[in-house]
């Protein structure tokens, strides 16, 4: 195949992906935009940090003869999924996503969805609840707008400067999650409303089951919008088009 691959990650699939390519010896680096303190080891070699927008990709994917890109981003990385799909069509390299259908609302659940961020906080007009912020650390400043709110985050890293939310408590752990875990901590924090984002895949559902099984309303940020990119949703889906 003589294949030298450039693996977008971040994402369970991503690891799982990263494992495959490692039994089989396909020659691939993985990358991490360099987000947290610690990022997960890889069974292959890895790089971290921005590449420098579209040219920088361009000119790391020349540099490196990379063969192909499988961009295995989380849906919520729309800035790195359009720079590869840009930077791909530059070089003339074959480019595959490899993702995750987005989660979908089943009986028992009382989701509100909502197009993105800003309208989330919007939503949280009413009168002071405690509310779970599922999102991560990249974010949870916008919901100052809200301040009557007791604010649960969950973040991979301790913040280096305190949340600027004046009702608020920290919780650091990385995914994935379990159902047990997070029906514990809903209870725990005696959450009233869950926001998070319809990241799909499994190594976030949890918070779903717990919020059905305790009965709590979910705001559901859907996802930003993507390029139009050949994609698929499994490991094997990645070897068979490698294959074509
Ligand atoms: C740096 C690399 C693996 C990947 C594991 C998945 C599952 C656990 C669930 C909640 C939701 C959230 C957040 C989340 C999950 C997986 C996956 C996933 C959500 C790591 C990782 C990196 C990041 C970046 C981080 C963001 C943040 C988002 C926390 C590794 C652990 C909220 C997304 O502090 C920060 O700056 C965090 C930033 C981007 C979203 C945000 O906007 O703040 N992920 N998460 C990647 C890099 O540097 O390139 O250490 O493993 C990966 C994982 N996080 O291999 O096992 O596949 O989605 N990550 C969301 O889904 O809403 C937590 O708390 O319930
Ligand atoms: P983003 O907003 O789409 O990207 C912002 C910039 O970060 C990109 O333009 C790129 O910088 C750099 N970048 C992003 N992902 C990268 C990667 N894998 N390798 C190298 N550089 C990368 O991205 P994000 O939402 O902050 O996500 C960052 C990372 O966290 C991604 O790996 C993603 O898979 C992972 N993650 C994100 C979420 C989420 O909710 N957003 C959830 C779980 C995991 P340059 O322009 O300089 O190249």
């Amino acid at each position: 195949m003589g294949a030298n691959l450039l693996v977008l990650g971040g994402t369970t699939e991503a690891s799982a992906l990263a494992r495959a390519l490692a039994v089989r010896g396909v020659q691939a680096t993985f990358s991490y935009a360099g987000r947290v303190d610690t990022p997960r080891a890889q069974p292959i070699p890895h790089r971290v940090g921005g590449f420098g927008g579209v040219d920088g990709l361009a000119r790391y994917i020349a540099e490196h003869n990379i063969s192909h890109v499988i961009d295995a981003t989380h849906p919520f990385a729309a800035q790195m999924s359009w720079n590869a799909f840009h930077a791909c069509r530059a070089e003339a390299v074959p480019l595959l996503a490899l993702t995750r259908p987005p989660w979908a609302a089943q009986a028992g659940d009382t989701w509100h969805h909502v197009p993105d961020m800003d309208a989330a906080v919007a939503t949280l007009n009413g009168p002071a609840e405690r509310v779970m912020l599922a999102l991560g650390r990249l974010h949870m400043e916008a919901f100052a707008a809200q301040t009557q709110h007791h604010y649960v985050l969950r973040l991979v890293d301790t913040p280096k400067t305190p949340p600027a939310l004046p009702h608020h408590t920290v919780i650091v752990a990385r995914g994935p999650f379990t159902i047990d875990g997070d029906t514990a901590l809903f209870t725990e924090h005696a959450i009233d409303r869950v926001v998070c984002k319809n990241a799909g895949g499994a190594g976030a559902e949890a918070k779903l089951h717990a919020a059905r099984a305790l009965g709590l309303p979910v705001v559901m940020i859907d996802r930003p919008e993507l390029p139009d990119r050949e994609t698929v949703a499994t490991v094997d889906g990645v070897f068979e088009w490698l294959e074509q």
